[in-house]
């Protein structure tokens, strides 16, 4: 579904992943995580971001004083990130109408008050590739507007859903402005997990 017409290219499919299919899935990103362990990066002024990150996939979105770029080893450990699970893979082969695999998938780990401000996606190569955003956990206010500015609004991404930014909106500004602590009891400790699927090439 389009929730928003007036931002076409925003698909949304709540409830896409069932509880059993959501538990596996969080199950093969704690083995990754075990091996590419999830960290705060720092923007390029220093300030350490609220949400820790790693990467899954042949390149991983980093962030340093150095600036954004994707790179194919974990900043701290040196090694190479984990494997793109197949039954994300397979997500993106049937919701997205793109003939190239992701190559990319940034994980994202929200706790408390972590958020993230509004922003553009803009440091892949072609923009004119999707990106598919798997949620899992407790529930998070999720803000979206035009690209070229102009109202946001905001939407509820719960444990389970997945959306697509394709063509107009995926350049659409975005953000998470806070989480339902206590919303979901998926993620031991509590706090959401964000997947997104991405071609950084
Ligand atoms: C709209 N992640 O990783 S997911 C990000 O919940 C990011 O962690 C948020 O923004 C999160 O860059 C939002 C939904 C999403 C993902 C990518 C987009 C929305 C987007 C790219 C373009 C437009
Ligand atoms: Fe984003």
């Amino acid at each position: 579904m389009e929730p928003f017409p007036d931002l076409p290219g925003f698909l949304y499919w709540p409830g896409r992943l069932d509880e059993p299919a959501r538990i596996a899935l969080l199950a093969e990103v704690e083995a990754a995580l075990a091996i590419a362990p999830l960290y705060r990066p720092a923007t390029s002024g220093g300030k350490p971001f609220s949400v820790q990150m790693s990467n899954l996939g042949p390149l991983g979105w980093v962030s340093d004083r150095a600036g954004y770029r994707y790179q194919p080893t974990h900043p701290a450990t040196g090694a190479p990130w984990p494997a793109i699970p197949p039954r994300l893979t397979d997500l993106w082969s049937t919701l997205c109408d793109w003939p190239a695999p992701p190559d990319a998938c940034l994980v994202n780990l929200y706790r408390d008050a972590a958020r993230m401000g509004l922003h553009q996606d803009r440091d892949e190569a072609d923009l004119g590739a999707p990106v598919l955003s798997v949620s899992l956990g407790d529930t998070a206010v999720f803000r979206i507007g035009p690209a070229a500015g102009g109202p946001t609004r905001s939407l509820r991404l719960a444990s389970g859903d997945v959306c697509a930014l394709t063509g107009p909106a995926r350049l659409a500004r975005h953000g998470i402005d806070r989480l339902l602590a206590g919303s979901s009891q998926l993620i031991p400790g509590g706090g959401r997990i964000n997947l997104t699927l991405r071609r950084a090439t």
